[in-house]
């Protein structure tokens, strides 16, 4: 519990807390004193399991999102929600930025740079477009500039199925190529005009084209890949980079809603 809080707001900040965490449907658990997960061979007795795994994250790439976003636009077909603007925010690897930057996408391209989603669709290829709003990106670029806290561009982000070998990463379980050949890849999509790189903006991009919703994708850049793969930036360094595209994305809906 925080201290020095009023009872009122420590008993919600506790609620809300308990409330995201994982429901087990087993009141037999709370009597033991060490639960073993005999398969994965770890033990709460022996392994302190917030350090361990508190912070994965689970829901990454195109199948997530995609799922997710099946679901969201239903929802916002059956509300009758008219003039919907949908913004991804997010995390992502940076070319030739320094960490910490927010890049706002012109265009999400594929890992040969087009601005395109392939899917196999009853066992055939489906390419569909990922044009996003030019217009919502210049208003985003300017609350950034307005704001004006941290670097932002405009640029392409490209989107790709992995994060190791599909982000030509040297560090992955796997590696078919050189750096010598990594950072040609990587110098290339920069001649292209990619800025980052992530897992979602792509088919984000095309679905919300073809539901015509309005949609923009922000996403910070965690470090540079030119420079690197691993990503050891310490936490709280990490934790106020993830706020930015918050702090911009916030700024814009209040802008919108005439409360700036
Ligand atoms: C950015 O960060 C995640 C991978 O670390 C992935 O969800 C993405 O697009
Ligand atoms: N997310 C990615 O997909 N790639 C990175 O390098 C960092 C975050």
């Amino acid at each position: 519990m925080a201290p020095g809080l009023p009872d009122k707001k420590k008993a919600e900040d506790e609620q809300s807390s308990k409330k995201n965490l994982i429901h087990l449907c087993n009141p037999h658990l709370e009597q033991m004193k060490e639960d073993v997960l005999y398969h994965f061979a770890l033990g709460t007795g022996t392994q302190d399991f917030p350090t361990l795994f508190g912070e994965v994250k689970h829901g990454m790439g195109i199948p997530s999102i995609a799922i997710m976003l099946h679901e969201l636009i239903k929802l916002l077909h059956h509300a009758k929600c008219s003039s919907v603007t949908v913004i991804r925010i997010g995390t992502s690897g940076g070319i030739g930025l320094d960490p910490g930057s927010v890049v706002i996408t012109r265009q999400a391209v594929d890992a040969t740079f087009k601005p395109q989603f392939e899917q196999l669709i009853l066992g055939k290829n489906v390419i569909r477009s990922t044009d996003l709003d030019e217009q919502l990106a210049n208003e985003l670029m300017q609350c950034s500039n307005e704001i004006a806290q941290f670097n932002t561009v405009i640029g392409n982000t490209m989107c790709t199925l992995d994060f190791y070998e599909g982000q030509a990463r040297l560090d992955g379980a796997i590696c078919s190529y050189t750096e010598g050949e990594k950072l040609q890849y990587l110098k290339e999509a920069y001649d292209a005009g990619v800025r980052n790189i992530e897992m979602e903006s792509s088919v984000f991009a095309a679905m919300c084209k073809l539901s015509g919703i309005k949609a923009a994708v922000v996403c910070v850049t965690l470090l540079n890949r030119l420079e690197g793969d691993q990503i050891n930036t310490p936490h709280d360094v990490l934790v106020e980079y993830q706020q930015r595209p918050q702090k911009l994305v916030g700024h814009f809906i209040k802008k919108y809603l005439g409360k700036v």
